[in-house]
């Protein structure tokens, strides 16, 4: 119990002395230039593509996850959930560098320091982070639950793979219904379509059967046909494609998180 205790107090040691920890990072390739730690998922590319749109320069700094950079106190110091994205801005605030984890919270920064796809009115931002944070509670994790129950549990849970498959279901209905009488979901195109465009560019390759939900293709449409989406959905990481998720130590890494 009181090693335990004594761990847990380390580790907030640890967390609160992230600034310093950001400060010594490996150097940035510009002082101005933003650090993004990443891999090539659907959270991932919510940023490449944002940096991409804006356009900003940035440095991809791979964090593989598969053998388990997300645990390096290192990253830690930025990203305490140990999931990436993250992002050091060498030009944060006041000059000042500043690390940011969460990919929403990430697009609303992005947003708020380029002034653009986060408009400032209040209404138009509201409707912006409705379904910004639509994206984050419900288009996201559930469809990495139904990844997972169809593709990467171990036994095939019936219950649970139609839970989440009915639930993607849903989830692309109500899309569709926003998006029938608007080109994007905010009305202009925004941080919050920028949110989605990864879970449903991988839709039909999940399972997710997407034929009832014409305008949800149209809006895919629309904005896989940007460039900046084509480059930031193409920022690659070599590493990625050798990952083998029936691998027992990937398993391990990826599937078996419990408090460290
Ligand atoms: N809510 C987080 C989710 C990020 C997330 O789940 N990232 C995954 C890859 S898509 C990850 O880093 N996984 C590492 C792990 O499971 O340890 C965000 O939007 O930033």
């Amino acid at each position: 119990m009181a090693r335990t205790a004594e761990k847990q107090k380390k580790r907030r040691r640890k967390v609160r002395s992230a600034p310093k920890s950001v400060k010594t990072a490996p150097p940035a390739g510009s002082k101005k230039s933003i650090d993004l730690y990443y891999w090539p998922t659907p959270n991932g590319w919510k940023i490449t593509i944002m940096l991409e749109e804006c356009p900003l320069p940035y440095r991809m700094i791979p964090v593989d996850i598969s053998k388990g950079d997300q645990f390096k106190p290192h990253f830690l110091a930025i990203s305490p959930n140990n999931r990436m994205p993250a992002i050091v801005d060498y030009d944060g605030p006041n000059g000042k560098p500043i690390s940011i984890f969460e990919s929403g919270a990430i697009l609303q920064y992005l947003g708020r320091k380029t002034g653009k796809f986060y408009p400032q009115d209040e209404r138009s931002r509201v409707e912006v982070d409705q379904w910004l944070f639509w994206q984050m509670a419900n288009l996201g994790p559930k469809a990495g639950e139904a990844n997972h129950f169809r593709n990467y549990a171990p036994e095939q849970l019936p219950y649970a793979i139609k839970r989440f498959s009915n639930e993607m279901n849903r989830i692309y209905g109500v899309m569709n219904r926003r998006l029938e009488d608007r080109e994007f979901l905010a009305g202009k195109y925004s941080i919050a379509d920028i949110a989605c465009i990864g879970w449903a560019s991988r839709a039909e390759r999940h399972g997710h059967d997407l034929s009832a939900f014409a305008d949800v293709r149209r809006w895919l449409e629309t904005v896989l046909a940007r460039p900046a989406v084509k480059r930031g959905l193409s920022v690659k990481v070599e590493a990625a494609f050798r990952v083998d998720l029936k691998d027992p130590k990937v398993r391990a890494v990826l599937f078996n998180q419990r408090a460290r």
